[in-house]
């Protein structure tokens, strides 16, 4: 299987309540390698950007204002199958429908406040990986 790269956010829930290092233990005892991360304040332009797709959707304005609500620490994963790994370890959007063991399982407060974001394609992953990181801050 190929490696690949995917890219994830930590969100202000889980900043908030100091679980950085909780989180990316997870990452890391399931082979997934953290290759570049910043802890950031996301501008609300910056954050109206990324959740564009989300635009149309009722909950776009409060999904919004929960990602500028307090720092969040963007990274690239790296490993087998990054992408759809992830996702398996992040669990189900709704904490109420993850499976036992997963990040929103063990942490998310809410569907909104569910602790972090992981892209859903490679493709994606690309975009997304290239909006926050220049080249030279990511190192395999
Ligand atoms: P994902 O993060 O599991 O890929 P998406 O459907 O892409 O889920 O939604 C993006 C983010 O929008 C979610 O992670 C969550 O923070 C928020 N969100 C999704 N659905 C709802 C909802 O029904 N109510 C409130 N917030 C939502
Ligand atoms: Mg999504």
């Amino acid at each position: 299987m190929a490696i690949e790269r995917t890219f994830s956010i930590i969100k202000p829930d889980a900043t908030r309540r100091n679980l950085t290092g909780k989180i990316n233990a997870i990452f890391e005892e399931n082979g997934l390698r953290i290759v570049a991360q910043k802890r950031i304040w996301m501008s609300r332009a910056h954050a109206k950007e990324f959740y564009k797709v989300h635009a149309a959707r009722p909950f776009y304005n409060d999904l919004v204002d929960f990602m500028v609500s307090g720092p969040v620490v963007v990274q690239v994963l790296e490993g087998e199958n990054a992408v759809a790994r992830n996702r398996e370890l992040m669990g189900a959007t709704n904490p109420a429908n993850a499976a036992d063991g997963t990040i929103r399982k063990l942490f998310a407060e809410s569907i909104e406040a569910n602790s972090v974001h992981g892209s859903d394609s490679p493709e994606n992953a690309a975009i997304e990986i290239a909006y926050f990181f220049a080249g030279n801050e990511i190192v395999g």
